[in-house]
């Protein structure tokens, strides 16, 4: 089955950055949040971070932030490239299933206003990301789910598609052989992609999107689509997205709490390891289990950070006009 396991011998595609150096690792911790914040460096904006090894979604969101200026439209035309990949078999079409074999999605975005949207457990679109940018311009709402989301999707033009791919029903169909539910770390099934993009004048957008945990029970919905959960954007301070198992992340609030923590004055990167050791200090079963959840963070000055459980997170920045992504970053847990 394609899987995103090439990526891990690929080498890195740009200057690489390992064990949290990321580009803004350099500010001071203490120099962002409400506390002395410093002035943002022009040349670190604009600029956009994603989970995992997304360069094409990356390129694109950053290709459409210098045509539009708009961290919002970046961060949807980004998301859009792999809700629209077949090959990234956790997002979109071509995800993988649930155990009952049907591909449902989660999705949300949020702006540098404060407006979010959301769907859950939709199925049969395309672009999630596109209808809870609907969902949140257009409706007095944040969250739409299941026939709900999609009877407003279709009402707005979306096209009904079969998300079910070949490769995706063949693997699905070979689960069902053990029906073990056993996510793999790193692989497969942790490919959600969150952006993050902050545009010239320091305003921020996020988004986040996934087909969700493959062979998941019918009706789960993940961390991705909550805000505050997979995806928390607070323009005063900065913002963060989640990757990984989402009950986890679910029960931590872990973009939020990343967005706290740089309020009180954590760089991007000490708020990232604070909420990942947060997960490890809350749930001592991830010691157990091979277990993983992965955050990226940017704030106000387009400083960004990285953390995860486990060795092998990944993530894809685009700033001061180079792509860098950085591989196998070490893990949080000791
Ligand atoms: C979820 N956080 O639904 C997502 C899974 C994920 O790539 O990251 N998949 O729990």
């Amino acid at each position: 089955m394609p899987t995103r396991r090439r990526f891990f011998t690929q080498a890195f595609i740009s200057s690489l950055v390992i064990g949290g150096g990321l580009s803004g690792c350099s500010t001071d911790p203490g120099s962002v949040g409400n506390k002395g914040r410093k002035k943002a460096d022009p040349a670190d904006l604009p600029a956009v971070i994603a989970t995992w090894k997304t360069e094409a979604a990356v390129t694109k969101a950053a290709e459409t932030l210098q045509q539009t200026g708009s961290a919002l439209d970046a961060v949807e035309a980004g998301a859009r490239v792999e809700e629209a990949d077949p090959k990234n078999m956790t997002v979109g079409y071509g995800g993988l299933p649930d155990r009952d074999g049907f591909v449902t999605l989660d999705a949300c975005i949020m702006d540098h206003q404060g407006r979010a949207g959301s769907v859950t457990f939709l199925q049969d679109i395309m672009h999630p990301v596109s209808v809870a940018r609907k969902v949140m311009e257009t409706t007095p709402h944040v969250i739409l789910s299941g026939d709900g989301a999609l009877q407003f999707a279709l009402e707005n033009g979306f096209e009904r598609i079969n998300l079910l791919t070949p490769e995706a029903e063949a693997a699905w169909k070979k689960w069902l052989e053990t029906e073990q539910y056993k996510p793999v770390v790193n692989i497969e099934r942790h490919d959600t992609i969150g952006l993050l993009a902050i545009d010239k004048n320091g305003n921020i957008s996020g988004a986040c999107t996934t087909s969700g945990m493959a062979y998941k029970m019918h009706g789960r919905v993940g961390d991705s689509p909550i805000i505050g959960a997979g995806l928390f954007v607070d323009n005063e301070v900065g913002g963060a997205v989640g990757t990984g198992l989402g009950e986890l992340v679910l029960k931590t609030l872990g973009s939020f709490l990343i967005v706290e923590f740089m309020r009180q004055g954590k760089s991007p990167q000490e708020a990232c390891e604070a909420a990942i050791q947060r997960i490890i200090d809350k749930y001592p079963e991830v010691r157990k289990e091979e277990i993983q959840v992965g955050f990226v963070a940017i704030d106000k000055t387009g400083a960004t950070g990285a953390a995860a459980i486990l060795p092998g997170f990944q993530y894809t920045l685009h700033q001061r006009g180079k792509l860098t992504t950085a591989d196998n970053l070490p893990g949080v847990m000791k």
